[in-house]
């Protein structure tokens, strides 16, 4: 059925390697093992795991943040879509961003966004403040083969309404999900505001033992919709 592969899919941005496999062969059981350790990805029981098939397809939900000091151009360009021409990133195919879509759809540009959220809060700033945290959501390359458009915009609303729980819905700006590249994939973009309304990364996002917590929560999440 599956073939074992040491070749991976790359995913978008870097994102740590997925292979697909069987169950039983040696390489299958090394990757898994090596994703395991990895805190960017967990693992999605899929029903052909659950019902014990030997070849069933190894999923992992990815998560990951990057925690920006201001706005930077290409972020926004790329997210939006608002250049004619990627030349510099080959993976996207601007046949296909037409099938691109929002979650939330940002009503100004990024630094508008975050910059009125940080004011009307009254949040203190400080010159090396994390103004916005850029967040990364997608799955394995396998999880959304033969998945319908409305099956992947469900799993990607899913985590909308996950990163809403965990962050405060209104600090959500954007929710770009991106369909022009090798494997579907949503960035979402938020101002770390806390409820008391100060901006605080460290708080909201916390440290490299809070990103496991982090990455738990979101897997139990997640596969609900399995
Ligand atoms: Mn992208």
């Amino acid at each position: 059925m599956l073939k074992c592969s040491q070749v991976a899919d790359d995913g978008p941005h870097g994102q740590p390697t997925v292979v697909r496999c069987g169950k039983g062969d040696a390489t299958a059981r090394a990757n898994r093992e090596a994703a395991r350790k990895n805190p960017d990805t967990k693992e999605i029981i899929m029903p052909e795991m659950a019902a014990g098939k030997e070849n069933y397809m190894p999923q992992y939900a990815i998560l990951r943040f990057a925690k920006m000091k201001g706005v930077s151009g290409a972020l926004e360009s790329h997210h939006e879509r608002t250049k004619e021409k990627y030349a510099s990133n080959p993976d996207i195919d601007t046949a296909k961003s037409k099938n691109n879509f929002h979650i939330v759809k940002p009503a100004t540009s990024y630094k508008r966004e975050s910059d009125g959220r940080i004011g009307m809060a009254g949040c203190k700033t400080r010159k090396d403040s994390v103004r916005f945290v850029d967040t990364m959501i997608t799955a394995s390359p396998g999880f959304f083969k033969g998945k319908k458009q409305a099956e992947v915009k469900a799993f990607f609303e899913r985590a909308t309404e996950f990163m809403s729980s965990k962050v405060g819905k209104d600090n959500i700006f954007t929710a770009v999900v991106h369909m022009d590249e090798k494997t579907p994939h949503m960035h979402l973009c938020f101002t770390p505001i806390t409820e008391d309304g100060r901006l605080t990364a460290k708080e909201v996002i916390g440290d490299r033992n809070r990103l496991t917590q982090w990455q738990d929560d979101y897997f139990a999440y997640m596969v609900k919709i399995r």
